[in-house]
């Protein structure tokens, strides 16, 4: 059984970082396939949710689409496997585990503040899914190094109350900074250095960021949204009224685990 590092705990501090469990060759076919879709090159003939970049797009910018997973078969593969959701489930100390969401966060060498991404939580986005059973985990398709701008996180700030006016998509770090210092003084930010295949794993309740990629190399995430379990549908009207109805579709959300 794997075992997350012993310096850092899911339920304790809201995050944890895992050892490589894929291997070589499926790492590098999937870095492969997101490289297709970020090209628009789409080997299953399934177009991704939702592309924030295209190409001829100012190639600074962080490039993010939504489910990339249905686009190519690599892709799929790799956060299919079956050791990655038992791993998962071991973490997380759940019964199921299924694959509702996922994005590439594919950083190259930023401009100023281009690759930026601001203080979020991510159940701040999901108000159709309960806070808990839900999970992200972020698996490093590249060395993650400290000047390549990694995902960073706020020990224990899943206990946290909602702090108003952090985004993702806002890019003024410094501006959230304060208004976190505001309501929280002094926190303790774990950087996510990962090698190659290594995982990190938080809460829905985590807030975490990431700053300048200031290496030549790009920082490659696969960002694997899951549920266990224990999350539970919350009824909401308009636009996102249906959208967890893809649960039941298990070539979109895949379970990559059942106890
Ligand atoms: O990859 C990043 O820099 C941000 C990723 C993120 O926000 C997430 O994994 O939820």
């Amino acid at each position: 059984m794997l075992h997350a590092d012993k310096h850092h705990n899911l339920q304790k501090d809201g995050f944890t970082f895992l050892p490589k469990i894929f291997n070589e060759d499926h790492l590098i076919s999937a870095r492969e396939g997101l490289w297709r879709v970020i090209n628009g090159q789409y080997n299953t003939g399934i177009e991704p949710e939702t592309r924030f970049w295209n190409p001829g797009d100012d190639p600074s910018k962080i490039i993010k689409i939504d489910k990339p997973h249905l686009c190519d078969n690599k892709v799929w593969d790799l956060i299919t496997d079956k050791s990655f959701g038992m791993a998962l489930a071991n973490e997380t100390r759940s019964k199921t585990i299924q694959i509702w969401h996922a994005q590439v966060v594919w950083k190259p060498k930023s401009k100023g503040k281009s690759g930026n991404a601001g203080w979020h939580r991510d159940a701040q986005y999901w108000p159709f899914w309960s806070t808990s059973g839900l999970f992200t985990a972020w698996i490093a398709l590249s060395d993650v190094s400290l000047r390549s701008g990694p995902v960073r996180f706020i020990s224990k700030s899943d206990k946290w109350e909602d702090v108003p006016g952090l985004d993702f998509f806002n890019k003024n770090l410094p501006t959230q900074d304060k208004i976190l210092k505001e309501y929280h003084g002094k926190t303790k930010v774990v950087n996510g250095l990962l090698k190659m295949g290594q995982i990190s794993i938080h809460s829905s309740l985590t807030y975490h960021s990431s700053t300048a990629n200031l290496e030549r190399d790009p920082r490659i995430g696969m960002v694997v949204h899951f549920c266990t379990d224990k999350a539970k549908r919350v009824p909401v009207a308009g636009e996102y009224s249906q959208y967890l109805d893809q649960l039941l579709d298990e070539a979109r959300a895949p379970f990559i685990y059942i106890g």
